[in-house]
């Protein structure tokens, strides 16, 4: 896959005083992985938190349903032992009527993770380019944010796990935004 060379063997970890505890690059100029491996199991980040590293901030934000209302803030990302998204043992987030959004900045020309969508309708967004669709795997072949999608399905319709690739030759990526129901996230990389 696109990233796995660059990611794999440069994973360091590290934790923050604000508990959002993330898999980092060894050099974060060239990028970053998130595997989810070092918060505290059940630490919860609910709609609003908000976490400045000097390259990147992670939020936590509101969640569209397939109808176009919005759930609203009553909702956070939890940090779970399991692995629906098939990403690395043995912690993922799950997102769950809520979304994670990654600003870097400097900003990335490609990123790629895994997911298991286990819940209703997606939300992704590139730029502000935002797509709310039933499942990722939709957008497999699409252009989100002036750059090209794909998805590698790996299970399932409606209730499916795949790895997302957000492909290089586009805009720079200043956001990076996904969340849905019942939502399983791991190993999210972005290089630069
Ligand atoms: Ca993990
Ligand atoms: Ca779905």
């Amino acid at each position: 896959m696109l990233l796995t060379t660059h990611f794999t063997h440069q994973i360091a970890s590290l934790f923050t005083a604000a508990g959002l505890a993330l898999a980092i690059t060894a050099s974060p100029a060239s990028g970053r992985c998130f595997n989810m491996e070092s918060p505290p199991p059940g630490a919860t980040y609910p709609v609003g938190f908000s976490l400045a590293l000097p390259d990147v901030t992670i939020s936590i934000d509101e969640f569209q349903y397939s109808g176009g209302g919005w759930a609203g803030p009553a909702h956070d990302a939890n940090i779970v032992v399991s692995n629906e998204a098939l990403g690395s043992a043995v912690q993922e987030i799950m997102v769950d009527n809520c979304t994670i959004v990654f600003e870097p900045d400097p900003p990335a020309k490609a990123a790629r993770f895994r997911y298991a969508d286990l819940g209703g309708n997606t939300n992704f967004e590139i730029n502000g380019d935002f797509r709310n669709v039933a499942d990722l795997s939709m957008l497999d072949g699409f252009i989100v944010g002036g750059h090209l999608v794909t998805v590698v399905w790996v299970s399932g319709l409606g209730f499916e796990r795949g790895i997302l690739t957000v492909h290089p030759a586009g805009p720079p990526i200043d956001l990076l935004r996904v969340g849905g129901q019942e939502f399983f996230l791991d190993d999210l990389c972005y290089r630069r």
